[in-house]
């Protein structure tokens, strides 16, 4: 991709002469921290020339970025795509300039799936699907609604859609189960607090929070604390990501059940550049694998935590 030096066909370039431009979305939870840390880390063992931008969570500054990737002629460019729509343009633009573009962590809604060579990341639905399942069976023999709230990860963010879908779908199989109350913290720690104490004024009887990541579900532990009520116990925690923050709160008996999502892509997506480097190709869709923990499960794992 890019223009090759020397103007002969576009050979394997030594990998020390690759540049590849990374749009982070942002920094806004403990995940994205361990997952730009895995990025970062892994491009500098393959020796591989990263340049690297955080968003703040903004579409338009990941489209300035990959916009700026184009212009200085980079190898390949690979993002996190904040929210699912809007991306065909830009997409456009990189496929015009023969830069090949790898998605991690998160997914577009285009069409054209040439626009990138591979999607890299977690199945959201299935990770909503496992947080369902541990409240269908938890609530098993309810008679009684269950009163479930529900902390949404940002607005139009696959992860956030997807982690919806596959709950909603799978809770549905008990009426019992139902969502009083469902509103974006934007997968931050404060988003979650401020939604939470939002909730619990309105809501007289929550049995259950369902958050979209661990952050905002820390944050609720701190909004239901300071309403005097006791977490994982009064009120239900299942969360989504396992980073040791949370994992620490499910040890500690404050979260019920937590459903991992790897951020540790680093390692693949440099194996995806090196093999399309190397004229080799990748599969359209790569999975990444993980699993889910209980408060005991919690206990043993913790002191292996890499994030
Ligand atoms: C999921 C990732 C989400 C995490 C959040 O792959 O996109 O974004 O679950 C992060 O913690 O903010």
């Amino acid at each position: 991709g890019g223009t090759t030096a020397g103007g002969d066909a576009a050979g394997p370039k030594a990998t020390d002469q690759l540049v590849v431009g990374f749009a982070q979305v942002g920094a806004e939870s403990g995940w994205r921290t361990a997952n730009t840390k895995s990025i970062q880390s892994a491009f500098e063992e393959a020796n591989i020339e990263l340049k690297f931008s955080d968003a703040q969570q903004k579409q338009e500054n990941q489209i300035k970025a990959i916009r700026s990737y184009i212009q200085q002629g980079v190898d390949y460019i690979s993002f996190s795509p904040v929210v699912e729509t809007g991306w065909d343009a830009v997409l456009n633009e990189a496929k015009a300039a023969n830069i090949p573009v790898i998605l991690t962590d998160r997914a577009v809604d285009s069409k054209d799936d040439s626009l990138y060579v591979t999607f890299l990341g977690s199945d959201f639905v299935e990770e909503g699907k496992k947080a369902g399942e541990w409240v269908v069976n938890e609530y098993k023999d309810a008679s009684a609604p269950v009163n479930i709230v529900q902390l949404e990860g940002t607005t139009g963010a696959a992860p956030a859609i997807d982690r919806a879908e596959g709950f909603a779908d799978t809770i549905s199989s008990n009426p019992n189960l139902t969502v009083i109350a469902s509103q974006t913290g934007d997968f931050t720690r404060a988003g979650g607090k401020q939604v939470m104490e939002a909730m619990l004024k309105s809501n007289p009887k929550i049995d259950l929070v369902y958050a979209h990541n661990d952050d905002m579900g820390l944050g609720a532990i701190e909004a239901i604390e300071a309403a005097g009520l006791v977490p994982g116990k009064d009120i239900k925690i299942v969360t989504v990501d396992a980073v040791k923050d949370g994992m620490q709160a499910l040890a500690d008996g404050k979260i019920n059940f937590i459903v991992e999502c790897s951020p540790l892509l680093g390692p693949q997506l440099v194996d995806v550049i090196t093999t399309l480097n190397e004229g080799g190709t990748v599969e359209k869709r790569i999975l990444t694998d993980e699993t889910t923990f209980t408060q005991e499960q919690a206990v043993t794992a913790l002191p292996d935590r890499q994030y």
